[in-house]
């Protein structure tokens, strides 16, 4: 066995200060790498204070690689206990920072290594790591380097086959990738498992579980006729709170053999929940990992949201078998060709399951609150980057959800057969490697014949381009001229911007008849500006633009009087039709934050128009009356006030509430089905309930607390009971504490529910909340140890523009103080708290320099992670 060398012991290393020495890697460098390693094999001891993993790697030169004789094992936290290659220990091998670095002369060689890990002490969540008693992994983007040396980059893909050792009363339950192949008992109640997985692939999909698991089994037959067997993993006590996921499940795989004509290709599927996770799920090949706030649902404990999102993310995680696993990524910079495409299939897929309109106007709901405000700050960066020091920072909403919208603006331009072509040929020509952005590209050109490259620069250009759109009518004529032109603002790192095809879906409404007066057409915007001639008109047109937000862009659009509120009656298109209604909201919030007295009664109208519609259902009624949040808002303003913009939309739930009481009190007491019914009306009823509960508070707030404590002890579904405590956190009076109370001590063994109480209170809008968040935050139940408590507390609380942003700056504090103490425990998580500090620079000039303290404060805090250093200190420029 080698001794340890170069590697610094972890406790003795001097702590490392918060320099650039943090390195940035550019898209730009990319080389293929040197050594493939066409198969490896796995053999863990496991335990939870101590596993002991021995690995064998075949690897051969790469003969597309120029390379020398050095075979790089990348390597983060790991020491190497020895070291053999062709079954001889070896010594031509050195550190480097984390890495192996192995000599080797020849061009074929099996290189064996052995490393012991403590899992419990894994407080990063990346690697493999013990929670709730089991031990788990998260490989995605550089996990598996905690777990042995290995090229750790998605261009090297392997063939695994892992054994797997361990106390069989502690872990009766061995999972991994692909098959099992042998199974086996040992002295000492040891037991073993031998698995192999048929098809080559990275690093990042490598996953483990061992754990005390009950499965819910099911199984699904694939449409060329083979069964698949389904379980999901959780521990006994959930299995009743499986089978939403489950049904998600075969509806997922159902789905992408209707759509994309993909069908899954092992013969077991399994879903393990996971109490401590670091996001959504992972899709590792046949064994997906999720945190169990994606899986474990009922209608006591979970609300519709929660629902929807278990089908979202099964699905998204399913999806990934063929867009990320099949094929999946030459390199990191290319994250967005398998998420923005899986993101872009999981919207289709929810789309179908309910209400394509409302699925859209949540979409874009999300869209505008996450990743515009990303896209207007320090943080921007290209759908596809070109730059970054540490890779977790990149799994944003730019890379997933614009770059979902970048692939849904190819269908829009190729229309849905070309497309579809298109995909099916993409999966052909890249099934088993790894592939970029610009492969993803020409499969769409080559099998449709269309010319995309124009619309590459959607993947290389960032922020969000801003349309001026302003349409001339003349009556005499029966004409009208549409002006549409663009412009992108700069960003960090590209000062000026090349103009962008834009394509919007365009219709002319007519304001007397309410009809389609000029047919939809696809508009292309290409160059700076755009005129479109419309001709042969018998009355007034209206202006529908941008129809189903066929691009990720801003409108400014110059309306008429009554234009908004004409098309919020008459839009043929439902998304122009609830844009209609959020531009009507707007007009009176900017009116508001800018010190004008806004005139509330064209909204006021227009909502009770909605409100009364026969035609409309309740969840887009609910959508179509959602005011917009104040973080929007403040997008919109060139100097952020935020008292201003709360006392302006506090003024406007007021005006709504107190003129519509009637009409609001009917939504809100409506019923339809039991807590049970997942059904789109029922689903939709609820919705529109507490959004009007909401109104109802603006207007009487006494009135308001009454119905909501009515609401919330008559519940009998998380949905009503959630929406109704929602609201009491923000108000006064005896309900608010009773509820609270009442909701800790019901669901107190319920770590999810008690997330919610949590998150609710930390979003509470009322002047007590800072005091409220510091207390809890010595609660006993809060940890910042679990990222989903962590992100209950300090996520909500970032997001709550009003307080957080309270002028004392106490608010910045509490959150600086928590990344930095969540930084040394597990940095990717409080690396994501970080963005709501960085808009310091759009803030009034007293918040501006308390908040730019506070963020320098955490960018010279001691020890930094590279995760934190680079969000800091990108946000401070
Ligand atoms: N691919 C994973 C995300 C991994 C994040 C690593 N920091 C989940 C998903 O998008 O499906
Ligand atoms: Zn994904």
């Amino acid at each position: 066995m080698a001794d340890v060398r170069t590697l610094p012991d972890a406790e003795t290393a001097p702590e490392a200060p918060p320099s650039p020495t943090h390195a940035t890697i550019r898209r730009e460098d990319y080389r293929p790498p040197d050594w493939l390693v066409p198969e490896i094999a796995l053999n863990f001891t496991l335990g939870i204070e101590r596993t002991r993993v021995q690995s064998k790697l075949s690897v051969m030169r790469n003969p597309a690689a120029s390379g020398g004789a050095l075979l790089r094992l990348n390597g983060d936290d790991l020491k190497p206990l020895g070291v053999w290659v062709d079954g001889q220990t070896s010594d031509a091998w050195e550190m480097d920072g984390g890495d192996l670095v192995v000599t080797l002369d020849g061009d074929a060689h099996e290189v064996a290594i052995e490393t012991e890990i403590n899992p419990a002490a894994n407080s990063k969540l990346m690697g493999l790591y013990a929670s709730n008693g089991m031990l788990c992994t998260q490989c995605e983007a550089e996990g598996f380097r905690r777990i042995t040396f290995f090229p750790d980059r998605p261009d090297v893909l392997s063939k695994y086959r892992v054994r797997m050792e361990a106390d069989e009363a502690k872990f009766p339950i061995l999972l991994t990738n692909g098959n099992p192949i042998a199974t086996g008992k040992l002295d000492g109640g040891l037991h073993w498992a031998e698995w192999e997985d048929p098809f080559p692939k990275p690093s990042y999909l490598f996953a483990l579980v061992a754990g005390d698991l009950k499965a819910n089994r099911d199984s699904f037959t694939t449409m060329s006729g083979r069964k698949v067997d389904l379980a999901i993993w959780v521990r006994e006590a959930d299995l009743p709170k499986t089978q939403h996921a489950m049904g998600s499940l075969k509806a997922s795989m159902d789905w992408d053999e209707r759509v994309y004509g993909r069908e899954y290709d092992l013969d077991l599927f399994n879903i393990v929940a996971v109490s401590d996770f670091n996001m959504g799920a992972m899709e590792n090949k046949g064994l997906n990992i999720f945190n169990s706030a994606y899986v474990l649902a009922d209608p006591d404990t979970a609300t519709d949201v929660d629902f929807d999102n278990i089908s979202r993310v099964v699905a998204h995680e399913y999806f990934h078998n063929w867009s990320g696993d099949r094929v999946t990524c030459r390199d990191w910079f290319q994250l967005s060709l398998k998420e923005g495409f899986t993101v872009f299939r999981d919207q289709g897929f929810s789309a179908d399951m309910g209400s394509a309109a409302v699925k859209r106007i949540e979409d874009v709901r999300i869209l505008r609150m996450v990743q515009f405000p990303e896209d207007s700050g320090p943080l921007a960066h290209p759908v596809r980057p070109d730059s970054y020091i540490e890779i977790s920072n990149f799994y944003t909403a730019t890379v997933y959800n614009k770059g979902a919208e970048l692939i849904r603006m190819f269908r829009t331009v190729l229309g849905p057969e070309k497309f579809r072509a298109g995909t099916d040929l993409y999966f052909e020509r890249h099934d088993g490697q790894a592939a970029t952005c610009d492969d993803f590209v020409k499969s769409l050109e080559d099998a449709s014949g269309v010319d995309l490259s124009a619309f590459k620069i959607w993947y290389s250009q960032a922020g969000t381009p801003q349309i001026g759109a302003r349409l001339d009518y003349d009556p005499d004529a029966g004409t009208a001229t549409l002006l549409l032109d663009q412009r992108v603002a700069p960003t960090p790192g590209q000062p000026s911007k090349q103009t962008m095809p834009i394509p919007l879906r365009t219709a002319l409404i007519g304001e007397e008849s309410g009809t389609e007066i000029a047919p939809e057409q696809l508009v292309m915007v290409d160059g700076l500006s755009r005129e479109v001639q419309f001709e042969g008109l018998k009355e007034a047109p209206l202006l529908s633009i941008n129809r189903g937000f066929s691009a990720p862009v801003v409108i400014h659009g110059s309306r008429r009087d009554g234009e908004l509120e004409r098309l919020a009656q008459t839009d043929t298109d439902p998304f122009a039709r609830y844009e209609a209604m959020q531009e009507l909201a707007f007009t009176a919030l900017l009116d508001g934050a800018r010190g004008e007295q806004p005139d509330f009664e064209p909204l006021i109208r227009a909502v009770r128009n909605t409100l009364q519609s026969n035609e409309l259902d309740p969840a887009f009624k609910a959508e179509a009356i959602l005011l917009p949040q104040e973080a929007v808002v403040a997008e919109r303003l060139e100097v952020v006030d935020p008292d201003a913009i709360h006392a302006a939309r506090e003024q406007l739930r007021a005006a709504l509430g107190m003129a519509l009481f009637d009409e609001l009190s009917k939504a809100q007491s409506a019923v339809s089905g039991s807590g049970a019914d997942l059904s789109p009306l029922a689903k939709g009823t609820r919705r529109l309930r507490t959004v009007s509960l909401g109104l109802i508070a603006g207007g009487n707030p006494a009135e308001g607390a009454r119905l909501a404590k009515a609401q919330f002890d008559a519940a009998d579904n998380m949905t009503d009971r959630q929406g109704a405590l929602g609201i009491l956190v923000s108000l006064d009076g005896p309900e608010r504490a009773d509820a609270l109370k009442a909701f800790h001590d019901r669901f107190e063994n319920d770590p999810l529910v008690i997330d919610k109480w949590f998150a609710l209170q930390a979003a509470a809008q009322r002047p007590g909340t800072l005091d409220e968040v510091e207390r809890l935050a010595s609660h006993p139940a809060f940890t910042i140890q679990n990222p989903n408590r962590l992100r209950a507390l300090g996520g909500s609380f970032g997001a709550n523009h009003w307080v957080f942003n309270d002028a004392s700056g106490r608010g910045y504090r509490f959150l600086a103080d928590l990344v930095i103490a969540a930084d040394k425990i597990n940095p990717q998580i409080a690396a994501r708290l970080v963005p709501p500090l960085g808009r310091w620079r759009r803030f009034e000039p007293k918040r501006s320099e308390l908040m730019r303290e506070q963020l320098e404060r955490v960018a010279n805090s001691r020890g930094l992670s590279r995760d934190v250093y680079e969000q800091a200190s990108k946000s401070l420029v």
